[in-house]
């Protein structure tokens, strides 16, 4: 039902602007300043209420409409980013759906153009799954994005189900350590992944920017092995775009 009701108004919330980019903040872990931020889909609908991501995200995928969402979603937080002094950076998710759209980097490219942003200023974070599905055109994508002048993180490394061997192929610059690793479930993750992560991207020449640091004692491990990027409960949760905009005016948050 509840389903049901949702694939129902999806359309409706996305049309009516109701579907908008909350923030979580990104920082540098050795001081705790803030240097960019997550864009994160948040939906609060008046007839239903408050919508999960998890749960529209992928009735969005299932359904297609992930890919004028994604869309909408990059809009609107470049348009925020816009605003924000330059030295910070945003990140935007991109579906498995998004990466089989011909015209996305022009799109894109328009985008950056007409908010006047600095490509650098924007990474795009793709999924080693949304470049499986077909992965020759995903990699050619992937090197018109960077041509860009962006930057491309991989999420959710070492989660699903890709081989080693695709960081071979990938052009990313950044591997995000995934939070299962860092913190999990049970608040532990393991340090074993963490450190092995860390040493493949260094290997292949990218940095690494860790999630789901909830603790000091994970951020003062994460900082000794020289991560020197990470977003987390710890630093901050995704927040309104107006919350954000008072984070950044502050937070200062130095290791112990
Ligand atoms: O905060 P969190 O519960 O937002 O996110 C749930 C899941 O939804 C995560 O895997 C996150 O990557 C994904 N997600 C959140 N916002 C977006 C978005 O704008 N686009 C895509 N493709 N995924 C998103
Ligand atoms: O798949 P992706 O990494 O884009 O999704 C980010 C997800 O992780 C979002 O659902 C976000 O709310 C969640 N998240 C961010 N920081 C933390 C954290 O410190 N702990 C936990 N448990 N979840 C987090
Ligand atoms: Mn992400």
């Amino acid at each position: 039902m509840r389903r049901n009701e949702i694939m129902q108004r999806l359309p409706l919330a996305l049309e009516a602007g109701l579907i908008v980019p909350h923030l979580q903040p990104i920082v540098e872990i050795g001081s705790g300043v803030i240097v960019g931020a997550e864009a994160l889909a948040r939906w609060d609908d008046p007839l239903i209420g408050p919508v999960p991501p998890d749960e529209f995200i992928a009735i969005a995928e299932e359904t297609g409409l992930i890919v004028p969402l994604g869309l909408h979603i990059l809009d609107r937080s470049l348009a925020l980013a816009a605003s924000w002094p330059e030295r910070l950076s945003l990140s935007v998710n991109l579906s498995p759906a998004q990466l089989g759209d011909p015209s996305l980097a022009t799109t894109v490219a328009q985008m950056l153009d007409s908010y006047e942003i600095t490509p650098a200023r924007l990474c795009l974070e793709v999924t080693e799954s949304s470049v499986m599905s077909n992965i020759d055109r995903g990699i050619a994508l992937l090197h018109d994005l960077r041509s860009l002048g962006l930057v491309l993180a991989m999420d959710d490394f070492g989660t699903g189900f890709s081989s080693l061997s695709m960081l071979r192929r990938l052009p990313v610059d950044v591997l995000k350590i995934d939070r299962a690793f860092v913190s999990g479930d049970d608040g532990k993750g393991d340090p074993r992944l963490v450190r092995a992560v860390i040493g493949l991207a260094q290997e292949f020449g990218m940095v690494t920017l860790a999630e789901g640091i909830e603790t000091e004692t994970q951020r003062r491990l994460l900082w000794r092995q020289g991560c020197k990027r990470g977003q987390g409960w710890l630093f901050g949760r995704p927040v309104s775009a107006d919350e954000f905009e008072r984070l950044i005016q502050e937070t200062v948050l130095p290791v112990t």
